[in-house]
């Protein structure tokens, strides 16, 4: 039998993946791991304590919160805080980022953005939620206190990122730009085990995962794209939480869409804490992430906290060939007598 490994031993052994790497960063890992456990009570009876229901404010994108998504903001919050690694948190349910001022973090090197609880409307039906994370190192003086640029960076400077699914069992997934590797909690003893390790993502899957009900809303060539996935009898699995339908298609394979709609014509997902972690993930297990224009996501530059973004994240067969169609299908624009360019109808 394999001897048990858990979070804490692993993030402190692949330390030494990083010559000058001087703990902080494995700290503040450790952390987040405390962090996720405690959410992950909660959550596992939220049905009894009574903290389901709407909580009645709205979070900076406009969305009725959930007691659930307060609860694990502010758990986050204080597990960071008293980290003494983080000198700043953006999260999805605060409108500006917070400073930690305490005098053991505000020179600390790090940022944290993160969705304290994706998929919190499943949340009352006992449907999988997640948490989801990155961890940059700041940009700013390290002297003072730090500031919106530390945040506004481009996915590829991120230093780690990850997330935690509280599904059927609870699974911390989480890389450092050096492979992908899952931990599942082993409620008898309280701590993430090692369970999956060097995550790679098939070349492609028998799944695609995309809110249906929007396909009449969807661009002609992402409506085509679809209606390929369909012609080609791949399984529709669409669950309203992203954090689990990107968790099933890293393991098993697949394609994840979110387009723009007319309600959303910039995409809905978040670029800073939902898309820009999860594609790193994806992509350091061998996965490709763009957004509907074509870009890579992590490529992106962030111009604000709560940007939304389209994307289209999974398997890279399957994102390839997603792109084919839109270069396809994308009708050629021409430019009329006055320079104005239109696409043909
Ligand atoms: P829709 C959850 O609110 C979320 O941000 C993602 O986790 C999820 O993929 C998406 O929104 C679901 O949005 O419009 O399909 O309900």
């Amino acid at each position: 039998m394999n001897r048990i490994i858990t979070l804490d031993e692993f993030i402190i052994h692949r330390q030494k993946d990083f010559p000058y790497a001087s703990g902080e960063l494995t700290g503040l890992l450790r952390d987040i791991g405390v962090a996720a456990k405690i959410v992950n009570r909660e959550v596992n009876k939220a049905g009894l304590v009574n903290i389901l229901g709407v909580h009645g404010s709205e979070n900076a994108s406009g969305e009725t919160v959930q007691k659930l998504d307060m609860y694990a903001n502010d758990k986050l919050i204080d597990c960071l805080k008293n980290s003494g690694e983080c000198c700043g948190i953006a999260s999805e349910e605060n409108d500006d980022f917070i400073e930690i001022p305490t005098v053991e973090s505000k020179n600390a090197k790090y940022v944290v953005v993160f969705d304290p609880l994706d998929g919190s409307s499943n949340i009352d039906v006992n449907v999988s939620v997640g948490t989801i994370f990155g961890i940059y190192r700041r940009i700013s003086d390290e002297k003072g206190p730090c500031k919106l640029e530390d945040f506004l960076q481009k996915g590829t400077e991120l230093v780690a990122a990850g997330y935690v699914i509280y599904g059927t069992s609870t699974i911390l997934v989480y890389s450092t730009g050096r492979g992908v590797n899952g931990f599942t909690l082993d409620p008898s003893i309280g701590e993430f085990c090692l369970s999956h390790r060097d995550i790679e993502i098939p070349d492609r899957g028998g799944y695609y995962s995309v809110n249906q009900g929007y396909y009449l809303k969807f661009d002609v060539e992402m409506r085509r794209y679809i209606d390929y996935c369909s012609d080609l009898n791949l399984r529709l699995r669409y669950i309203g939480s992203m954090v689990s339908d990107v968790h099933r298609i890293l393991f098993q394979g697949g394609i994840f869409l979110y387009p723009n709609t007319r309600k959303y014509p910039q995409g809905k997902l978040r670029l800073l804490y939902e898309c820009n972690p999860l594609s790193f993930i994806v992509e350091q297990a061998g996965g490709l992430a763009i957004n509907c224009q074509l870009n890579r996501i992590l490529d992106m530059e962030p111009k604000e906290l709560h940007e939304r973004t389209t994307i289209v994240i999974g398997s890279p067969k399957m994102v390839e060939e997603m792109k084919n169609f839109v270069e396809r299908y994308t009708l050629p624009s021409y430019t009329t007598s006055n320079g104005v360019g239109e696409k043909t109808p």
